[in-house]
């Protein structure tokens, strides 16, 4: 029974404590000066406390503690000290017990100052005021006098207890390998479980001799796999465990512990640090297939195409078959950039939990290794934490270690980080925080438990900070000796863990050394065997298309050929859409969005008129139908930055919130998420890429509130968006949604940085699209679950054109026999081809600046074509447009400055075209650029700028001369 902790009120002189706290709480001129001093030094909130004082009780239920929970006891003591004291002396040992009791709340709070957690010894110790009883007005003589200490859990129920054995006990609690942090932590209940979990335990007396033997299995097979690569491969790069093998005893007892609290599948993040080890040990890889790739082999079968990725970078599945239960596990790959993994291992786990139709978040965890200086000092740490408890995104809680060897490349913590601690950070998300000796396996593999059992019990994040050391430099190429000898000499002449355990066992007769020997003896000829099956060794499968991804095939023939069946019947059509126009009766709907709801209606019976934010409903709506769930996330993407997309009605009484797009046919159709996401471009999406790792039949996207803020995740899209596939064999449908253009609004809220997208652009990785039609917005967004294959996709997406009368299409748009199209022809009726003297071809917004004015000024020869999907480049359809118009020159025309936007992807793609074509003729055209000068800002500040030179670029572009035309690169003098 547990309902409280941390009390210092609830013990035998409870009510009369209690009564002068209340007081004191009220008025604290109204008590003796001598309390005020005692009262003042516990810092808790007062409510929290007098709910303590009112009967609450965390005693253990198999002990006999008497608590205020527990009315006739406490009432029975309490009489029987006032019958056998006076009132004075009842006040004396009140006194003497509240001070003891925060003595205790002191080793709680901070008695992980003393704790022997650093092997090398660097850390911790020191003279600590609050740990010292004598702050305490306690002298040498108290030290065996007894105290009233009946709640004390640590004190296993006694009734009293000598500060000698208050200070013992929580000594060994609290300041022994183990030093944990938790009284940040608001929630009662999770302090009164590490509480119960940490005061007076003694687990190692628990530890049977087959545990003893795993631990040390562990350490033998961590520490050999390192030496004998070191002896093997001296000097390559493997980013050793050596220092912090215990981490592989931890690894094993964590998802162990896990499995048997009910996790069935755990999916993995790390950095380099160990991550050799970890293949090996925790993921199963074969020995021979991690040699074979040190000898320079690659680690995906020959004829599977894509760069491939080092081989401390590589992901792995496993298999584990637990005697608590069986497991798997994937680890997932990362580039070098630290800690970016952490929000996609996140979003992969949230959509394995989806999958299983884990809503208690039982049975799927994340659990991500860290570097002590990247987690202090990457951003993305807290911005990834911060997700844990969010509902759109909370996975149930994920399992920190952070692999702390005091050490980042050359840097000291002095200079990573303003904070004690590397996991500081983490406080502030109420996880507790677990700081653990690496050096004292069998302490370690007790953290691992308490890890595990407080995730899966409270769902929250847990921390470990796996004290250890770095045995060699940064790399194994890397002299540590240039700037850390000191701590290089102390660690040369430092035993390894497994040395000290290995003492330890024998000392202490736990294991016999016949034992420990053959142990070591097995796992060294293993090795050998391993080693000399390499040169022979041939990857035969790559991983990729298994479980969900059975069914889909990887990239084939020529991209304009692919087929993108994205249609729906009319009939089908209309129904969703007017299920989304409706006004629901059970909601009280904001008048301005009746409007909106009405206009919706109008659009459906006309089937006319369609606007941007419809047919993206309809595309959603559609694919809901069809069993594909859609998960939207970004910031305010609920109504929309923009106010046009309102997936979400709030009702204007009680704040309700009512989902159009979930109530089509509720019990027919796959589920629709919307969220608003925190302020985070990085985190965010990094988890949506993650979730669309795990789920190819969702359709996933990520929106960002401005396309210019995407900059800050530009990891994301560089290391894995773009890259993925190829470093490793990982498909991604993500879609996201940028939006893009010159509207006036200033440098920052103008440009999505197209440019940046379409350098990254090769090898069919990824499509970049700038849509200026509903209707092929709806076909992008359909096309990327209907295809045989996934591929990331990103749109310049519209702001001011959400509202354009002319960027609306009509519902057949949409119907039997269309599809997505790469470009667009031009629409109007003009001369005969043959008279065309200009052809425009255009991207995004400026073609409606262009339709516009061309017919304002009723110009008949120049063609405007539209070039919705940049990239994978449409070269086919492009040519055969040009093809039509062998007497017109050929301009590019975009309204960002000339070192932006498309021009520099275009160019040398539009003059292959030209000279292919020109060839047959005698004429050499190269294309012609119209648009903004090259400028070091995105746009200008001042509107009135703004329209003059869109004015400019729009004249330029119909009527300009080539000579005429301004240069990309030549300033205006
Ligand atoms: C974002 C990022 N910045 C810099 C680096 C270069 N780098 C690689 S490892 C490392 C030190 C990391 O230290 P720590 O996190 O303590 O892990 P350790 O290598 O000590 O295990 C640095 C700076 C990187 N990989 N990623």
């Amino acid at each position: 029974m547990v309902e409280s902790v941390d009390t210092i009120f609830t013990g035998i002189n409870g009510a009369f404590i209690s009564e002068l706290y209340e007081r004191y709480l009220e008025n604290p001129n109204s008590v003796d000066p001598s309390w005020v001093n005692v009262f003042t030094d516990l810092d808790d909130d007062p409510l929290l406390i007098k709910s303590d004082i009112k009967g609450a009780s965390w005693a253990r239920s198999n002990t006999s503690i008497i608590g205020a929970g527990e009315p006739d006891q406490a009432e029975k003591h309490s009489n029987h000290v006032s019958s056998n004291v006076s009132s004075d002396q009842v006040n004396e040992i009140a006194k003497r017990s509240i001070r003891a009791r925060i003595l205790i709340r002191s080793y709680r709070v901070r008695g992980h100052l003393h704790a022997q957690f650093d092997p090398l010894g660097l850390v911790g110790a020191g003279y600590h005021k609050e740990l010292d009883y004598k702050s305490y007005e306690f002298t040498e003589e108290d030290l065996d006098k007894e105290f009233y200490l009946d709640t004390i859990t640590a004190m296993g129920g006694k009734e009293m207890a000598t500060l000698r054995q208050i200070l013992d006990t929580m000594r060994q609690s609290y300041c022994s390998s183990i030093g944990v942090e938790y009284m940040h932590i608001q929630e009662m209940e999770e302090r009164a479980w590490i509480q119960q979990n940490i005061e007076g335990v003694d687990y190692k007396s628990n530890y049977s001799p087959d545990l003893r033997r795993a631990i040390y299995k562990d350490l033998v097979e961590a520490e050999g796999f390192e030496t004998y690569l070191q002896m093997k491969h001296t000097g390559t790069k493997r980013f050793g465990l050596d220092g912090g093998e215990s981490l592989i005893p931890f690894m094993e007892r964590v998802l162990r512990s896990a499995a048997s609290v009910g996790v069935e599948e755990v999916v993995i993040g790390m950095p380099h640090r160990g991550r050799l080890n970890v293949l090996a040990r925790t993921m199963g890889k074969p020995y021979v297939a991690i040699f074979s790739e040190f000898q320079g082999n690659s680690a995906h079968p020959e004829d599977v195409q894509g760069s491939g990725d080092v081989k401390y970078h590589l992901g792995a599945s496993a298999d584990r078959d637990f005697t608590e239960g069986l497991m798997h596990l994937s680890l997932t790959a990362n580039p070098s950039h630290l800690e970016c993994v952490n929000p996609v291992v996140l979003g992969k786990v949230r959509a394995k939990q989806a999958q299983r139709g884990d809503e208690a978040r039982d049975k799927v965890m994340g659990l991500l290794m860290h570097g002590d200086a990247a987690f202090a000092g990457q951003g993305i740490v807290p911005e990834s934490l911060d997700l844990s408890q969010i509902k759109g995104y909370r996975t149930g809680g994920t399992i920190h270690v952070v692999v702390n060897n005091q050490i980042g490349f050359t840097t000291n913590p002095s200079s990573s980080r303003s904070t004690p601690y590397p996991t500081d950070i983490a406080k502030g998300m109420q996880a507790p925080i677990f700081h653990v000796n690496g050096d004292d396996p069998e302490a370690v593999v007790r953290v691992a438990d308490l890890a595990a059992q407080f995730r899966q019990k409270f769902k929250r994040d847990v921390i470990v900070d796996l004290f250890c050391y770095r045995r060699h430099g940064h790399n194994e190429g890397d002299e540590p000796m240039f700037t850390q000898p000191k701590m290089y000499t102390a660690i040369a002449k430092h035993p390894t863990t497994r040395e000290i355990y290995r003492k330890k066992l024998i000392k202490e007769e736990l294991i016999t050394l016949e034992e420990i020997e053959r142990v070591e003896a097995t796992f060294r000829s293993h090795l050998d065997d391993e080693f000399e099956a390499a040169p022979n060794y041939k990857t035969n499968k790559a991983d990729w298309l298994e479980g969900k991804w059975e069914g889909l095939s990887a990239l084939e023939g020529e991209e304009e050929k692919r087929d993108d069946d994205t249609a729906v019947e009319l009939g089908r059509l209309t129904e969703i859409g007017n299920s989304l126009a409706r006004v629901p009766e059970e909601v009280s709907v904001n008048n301005k969005l009746i409007r909106q709801l009405k206009a919706k209606s109008i659009m459906m019976d006309t089937r006319e008129g369609i606007d941007w934010a419809m047919a993206e409903a309809l595309a959603y709506g559609s694919l809901l139908m069809e069993g594909h769930p859609v998960r939207l996330s970004g910031q305010d993407s609920g109504r929309g930055t923009f106010s046009h997309r309102h997936a979400v009605i709030t009702d204007q009484e009680n704040e309700n919130r009512y989902f159009p797009l979930s109530q089509i046919n509720p019990s027919k159709q796959a589920p629709f998420e919307v969220m608003d996401s925190p302020l985070s471009e990085f985190a965010v999406l990094g988890y949506e890429y993650g979730y669309s790792l795990a789920e190819p039949e969702t359709l996933t996207i990520w929106e960002a509130q401005f396309g210019d803020f995407a900059n800050t995740a530009q990891v994301i899209f560089d290391q894995f968006i773009a890259s993925g596939e190829s470093k490793w064999l990982r498909m991604s449908g993500l879609v996201m949604l940028l939006p893009h253009g010159m509207e006036g609004q200033g440098p920052e809220h103008s440009s999505a940085r197209l440019e940046r997208f379409l350098q990254l652009c090769a090898e069919d990785n990824l499509q970049v699209v700038n849509i200026t039609s509903p209707a092929n917005f709806f076909h992008a967004l359909r096309r990327q679950v209907k295809r045989n294959f996934r591929k990331p996709l990103i749109v310049m997406s519209p702001k001011s054109l959400l509202r354009h009368k002319l960027n609306i299409s009509r519902l057949n748009e949409m119907g039997p026999g269309t599809g997505f199209c790469r470009i667009i022809p031009e629409i109007d009726t003009l001369q005969e081809d043959s008279e065309i003297k200009r052809v425009i071809l255009c991207s995004g917004k400026v073609y409606f600046d262009l339709l516009e004015a061309r017919r304002q000024q009723n110009i008949k020869d120049v063609v405007i074509i539209r070039v919705e999907q940049l990239y994978p480049w449409p070269r086919g359809s492009i040519t055969e447009q040009i093809s039509k118009y062998s007497n017109a020159d050929v301009v590019w025309s975009q309204e960002e400055p000339s070192n932006q936007g498309s021009w520099h992807f275009v160019s040398d793609r539009l003059n292959y075209i030209l000279s292919n074509l020109d060839q047959k003729t005698k004429r050499r055209r190269n294309v012609i650029y119209v648009g903004r000068r090259a400028s070091a800002s995105p746009a200008t500040g001042a509107l009135k700028i703004h329209n003059k030179e869109q004015a400019f670029l729009i004249d330029q572009a119909l009527n300009g001369k080539e000579s005429d035309i301004v240069q990309p690169y030549i300033p205006i003098k």
